[in-house]
């Protein structure tokens, strides 16, 4: 497969790039923290979607140094921004493949110990597959990953098929409430109820919550009305590379 060895080439010759996107508390309009977003570009610089890239990494394996990449790589721009005086989070994407490697939890903590990063400076978003497969392991290497003070949200919640049980027994500390009923909620009465029981289940729960796909001040009126205050969506920004988002930060500081 010829993407599949792109992949590899690209690995090889480090042509990933990590962008950012911010997540904004609209209570007092402070960036609480950003979201890394892997890119690559094709020979002819146009961008592939990690919608493509994702899943084909995953079948064939490539996702696991990918994911190290891009772990070592918003850690290291974390720490950057806490020594240019800008902490802030960062939460990266992990893959059910990458989460699943015995060796995972022993990866992280390489990492934290060799760039003595604080801890409270990571977020990890697993999906909801994750949580159910292999629930006693799961559930060890989330609460060793707490123990560590890295922070565990589920991403895209309300489209998978997690138990609500094993999010009370799970150590979950934020629920991102998915794109997709965002994007309906206003006029589909169904979303819009959907997206209140995750709110009263994060309020219950004591979960912080952030809505993904945030595109208009409607939506945004009808969030914080609901009780749901950190947005991350186009509305406020798209994600963007390290060096602009040190500008976007130094504005918004
Ligand atoms: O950034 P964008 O909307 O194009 O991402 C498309 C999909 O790829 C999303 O589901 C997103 O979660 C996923 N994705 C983006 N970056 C990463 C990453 O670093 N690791 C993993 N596993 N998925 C990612
Ligand atoms: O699966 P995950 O939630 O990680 O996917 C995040 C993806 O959603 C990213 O690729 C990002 O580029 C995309 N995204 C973020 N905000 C918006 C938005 O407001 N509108 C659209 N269409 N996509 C968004
Ligand atoms: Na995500
Ligand atoms: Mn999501």
């Amino acid at each position: 497969h010829k993407l599949e060895q792109y992949l590899r080439h690209a690995l090889q010759e480090q042509l990933f790039e990590v962008y950012y996107q911010a997540k904004i508390d609209i209570r007092d309009n402070q960036l609480v923290g950003m979201e890394a977003l892997l890119r690559l570009r094709s020979a002819d610089g146009m961008f592939i979607s990690p919608a493509e890239f994702i899943p084909l990494a995953e079948e064939c394996g490539q996702i696991v140094p990918i994911g190290n990449f891009v772990m070592r790589k918003a850690c290291e721009d974390a720490i950057s921004w806490q020594k240019m005086g800008l902490k802030r989070r960062v939460s990266i994407n992990i893959s059910p493949m990458q989460f699943a490697q015995d060796d995972f939890y022993d990866t992280v903590y390489k990492l934290v110990k060799e760039l003595s990063i604080d801890t409270g400076l990571i977020e990890f978003e697993i999906t909801e597959g994750v949580l159910a497969k292999d629930i006693e392991r799961t559930r060890n290497v989330l609460e060793s990953l707490q123990e560590l003070g890295i922070k565990i949200s589920i991403d895209d919640f309300g489209t998978g098929y997690s138990s609500l049980l094993y999010l009370k027994r799970f150590p979950i500390d934020i629920l991102k409430i998915d794109k997709s009923f965002i994007d309906d909620m206003l006029d589909d009465e169904s979303d819009e109820a959907i997206v209140d029981t995750i709110i009263g289940l994060a309020n219950s729960l004591r979960m912080q919550l952030v809505a993904e796909g945030v595109e208009t001040i409607e939506q945004v009126k009808a969030l914080s009305a609901k009780g749901c205050f950190v947005m991350q969506g186009y509305y406020y920004c798209k994600p963007m590379p390290y060096l602009q988002m040190c500008h976007y930060l130094q504005e918004n500081t």
